[in-house]
């Protein structure tokens, strides 16, 4: 894989620090989809070159938990996380006379510049943001796990997998892979280690359960109904039992425009549907990238890190364990989405609002019902008891941020009214407020929506 040489020298340093290393290394990183590619990856390549090895993943790091990273390490490589601890992370290394590498893609504390041994310190820093390279969208943490175990070895060029399962469970596969992370594609489909289509992210172990599972799209009629998925299939002449990848592509072809009429016809909004082809990515063994990555996401979730790992490592009970996670996780999704389907939403002139109180799903749940269940005019705002305060998230698309509508700024202002506080991204941002608070929340929401769609004639 071709690098700019400044990145590629990043790279080859940090090797060479890992081959001269004859003690233990110990590895940290986050618990997550990412993370747990990235440790998967490590330890691999670890394994490969004879390395002894430890690896922990956490979902956060406190200072005193760095103080406190047991084990006797010559090495300690913290990745998915830690350029905003770099500090820290460098005083205990000095304190041990031990050397670290930090990879990394989130902010670092508005540093211009990375660690590096060459400063005097313990530590070499590699963070896409000092690179030059968006660190959001073209590179993610097992990205840089697979571009650190392809400078230790070409022959870990075979985890490129894995790679790209870690980018897509951080979401950086939409609209498309870029940067790093295309140059990781790339290589993957060029070697035969992944195969590209473009269309619907269908995913699932048969054609029927692509259907039956499918929330994104949520697709009314047919998601969640296993007997009009079956004869919608079978009137179309596909096998439901057979495999996604086995359809040729002028049977994907049927089935993807199907799809895109049905949805079309409900009176999903256009831009949404367009956005639902893009290139989706398959393996032999995993199928749809997708279900490689967001089963090993879910492990996480569910707190079994270590079969994450294992997946990675290619264990096949472990993938297939972890595989029914997900599914057990999709259906729970499309239960609370054919609730909010059948209870419907508080319609506000300039917002949709609704209750959610399986408060980690929330998000995701006003981000569907917006696309696919409700008036997609309005974003949705789902609300969720916590502990004395709400929580709120708030969703739209982005054809009505290209009008003017701006999340961020409406969370945090409205959040910072109503006794708490909020922020995020123009189309998908969160906050908190007082309990007591609800009503007017809901009402300068409503009024800032209005005021920011207000100067559009192009609506409706
Ligand atoms: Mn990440």
């Amino acid at each position: 894989m071709k690098l700019p040489a400044s990145i590629s020298e990043r790279f080859g340093e940090a090797a060479a620090l890992v081959e001269s290393t004859a003690g233990a290394i110990r590895i940290i990183s986050h618990y997550d989809g990412d993370g747990i590619s990235s440790a998967g990856i490590l330890t691999r390549a670890l394994y490969r070159s004879g390395k002894k090895f430890k690896a922990t993943m956490v979902s956060v790091l406190e200072d005193e938990d760095i103080e406190n990273i047991d084990g006797d390490f010559e090495l300690l490589i913290v990745s998915d996380m830690g350029s905003s601890q770099a500090d820290r992370f460098s005083r205990m290394l000095i304190e041990r006379g031990a050397r670290g590498i930090i990879l990394d893609h989130h902010l670092a504390d508005g540093r211009d510049r990375p660690f590096s041994l060459h400063d005097g310190g313990a530590i070499h820093e590699i963070n896409p943001r000092f690179l030059g390279i968006n660190g959001t969208t073209g590179c993610s943490g097992s990205t840089l796990a697979f571009l650190l175990a392809l400078s230790m070895d070409p022959v870990n060029e075979d985890l490129c997998i894995f790679s790209l399962a870690g980018s897509l469970a951080d979401r950086q596969h939409v609209p498309m892979f870029s940067e790093l992370n295309l140059g990781v594609r790339e290589l993957a489909v060029a070697r035969g280690y992944l195969t590209s289509r473009r269309g619907m992210p269908f995913s699932g172990r048969n054609l029927l359960e692509a259907l039956v599972t499918s929330n994104d799209p949520f697709i009314k009629g047919l998601s969640g109904n296993e007997k009009e998925s079956r004869e919608l299939l079978e009137l179309l002449g596909m096998e439901p039992e057979r495999t996604l990848d086995s359809l040729k592509d002028d049977e994907l072809k049927v089935l993807h425009s199907y799809v895109y009429i049905r949805l079309l016809r409900e009176g999903i909004s256009p831009y949404i549907v367009h956005e639902l082809f893009r290139e989706n990515l398959f393996s032999e063994r995993y199928g749809n990238l997708l279900d490689l990555a967001y089963s090993i996401d879910t492990c996480g979730r569910n707190g079994e890190m270590g079969k994450g790992v294992r997946v990675v490592w290619g264990d096949p009970e472990a993938y297939k364990e972890a595989l029914n996670d997900r599914y057990e996780k999709k259906k729970i999704i499309q239960e609370l989405l054919q609730r909010t389907l059948k209870e419907g939403a508080n319609e506000m002139d300039h917002i949709l609002w609704l209750r959610v109180e399986e408060k980690n799903l929330a998000g995701t749940i006003a981000g569907l019902a917006h696309n696919y269940l409700f008036d997609h005019e309005k974003p949705v705002i789902a609300i969720s008891r916590d502990d004395g305060k709400i929580n709120i998230s708030g969703r739209a698309d982005r054809e009505l941020c290209g009008r003017g509508l701006n999340l961020a700024v409406i969370m945090k202002e409205a959040g910072s009214a109503c006794g708490g506080g909020g922020g995020g991204h123009d189309v998908a941002a969160g906050g908190h407020i007082r309990e007591d608070q609800l009503e007017k929340f809901l009402e300068i929401c409503n009024k800032m929506v209005g005021e920011q769609l207000e100067g559009d004639s192009g609506g409706g």
